[in-house]
């Protein structure tokens, strides 16, 4: 493929995926087979989704676009992940995140996952009504780790704390971020936490801050 017709599927990818399009797929395998750069790849993916998380973010956009948009970008993602288990494209870092113990909503959490996956993050998905032992369990597993802790319920929302207690307890320099409806930023400095994020894209913008 010459380097024009490359540029332009890049272009196309990125559109794409911010589109929600399932055709994001087959662009990143003909991309692949004909040669191009999976980082190159991976970056266009991520572009999409950076376009429709602050869409999202500014209210232009909606659950439904996004979650349509990371589906577009998983499919794309499937044709990728070969080049990550290989070591072919480095992962920005590890994400640990989950529900806290006590709370069953995950949509906002799914979000977050699925958005900072596209951003190039290997993302460890706990899911919900998660305990403490758990994410320290994870933390331990995945070393360097930044955990992300959603809440959805004012009675929920306290538990993180004993997250964040019972994480840094076993790994002091781990850093937290949380996040939900309930959550503030004022609540999040009480608690400890590394950082507060209202929306997907601000939660990607915070794990690069924090890991920079
Ligand atoms: Co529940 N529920 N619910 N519920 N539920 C709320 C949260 C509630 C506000 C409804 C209401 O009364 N108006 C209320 C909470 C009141 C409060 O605490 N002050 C409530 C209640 C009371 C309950 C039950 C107790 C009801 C009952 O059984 N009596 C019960 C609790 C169960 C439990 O968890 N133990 C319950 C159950 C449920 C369902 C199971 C039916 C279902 C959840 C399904 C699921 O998640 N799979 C449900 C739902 C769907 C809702 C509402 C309608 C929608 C929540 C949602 O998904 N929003 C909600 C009312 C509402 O918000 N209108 C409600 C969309 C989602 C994209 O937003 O999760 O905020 P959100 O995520 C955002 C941001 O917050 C942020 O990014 C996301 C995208 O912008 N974000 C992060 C989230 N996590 C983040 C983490 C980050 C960073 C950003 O970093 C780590």
């Amino acid at each position: 493929m010459d380097i024009e017709g490359e540029g332009r599927k890049l272009a196309e990818v990125a559109e794409l995926t911010a589109q929600g399009k399932p055709a994001v797929a087959q662009l990143v395998k003909d991309l692949l087979d004909g040669g191009a750069a999976p980082e190159k790849v991976l970056n266009a993916l991520v572009e999409g989704m950076a376009v429709i998380g602050d869409k999202f973010a500014s209210g232009k956009a909606f659950v439904p676009n996004m979650l349509l948009a990371a589906r577009a970008m998983s499919g794309g993602m499937t044709h990728l992940k070969p080049f990550f288990s290989s070591g072919v494209v480095k992962r920005r870092g590890t994400f640990v995140v989950g529900t806290v113990f006590g709370d069953l909503h995950d949509i906002g959490k799914n979000l977050v996952a699925m958005t900072v996956e596209g951003s190039g993050w290997e993302v460890i998905d706990l899911g919900v009504d998660v305990k403490p032992e758990a994410f320290v369990q994870a933390v331990a597993e995945h070393p360097g780790a930044v955990v992300g802790l959603s809440a959805l319920l004012t009675t929920t929302m306290v538990n993180m704390e004993a997250v964040i207690q019972a994480v840094r307890e076993k790994h002091p320099d781990a850093k937290v971020i949380v996040g939900g409806a309930p959550i503030s930023q004022a609540f999040a400095d009480s608690i400890g936490a590394s950082g507060y994020s209202a929306n997907p894209s601000g939660a990607v913008a915070l794990l690069t801050e924090l890991t920079a």
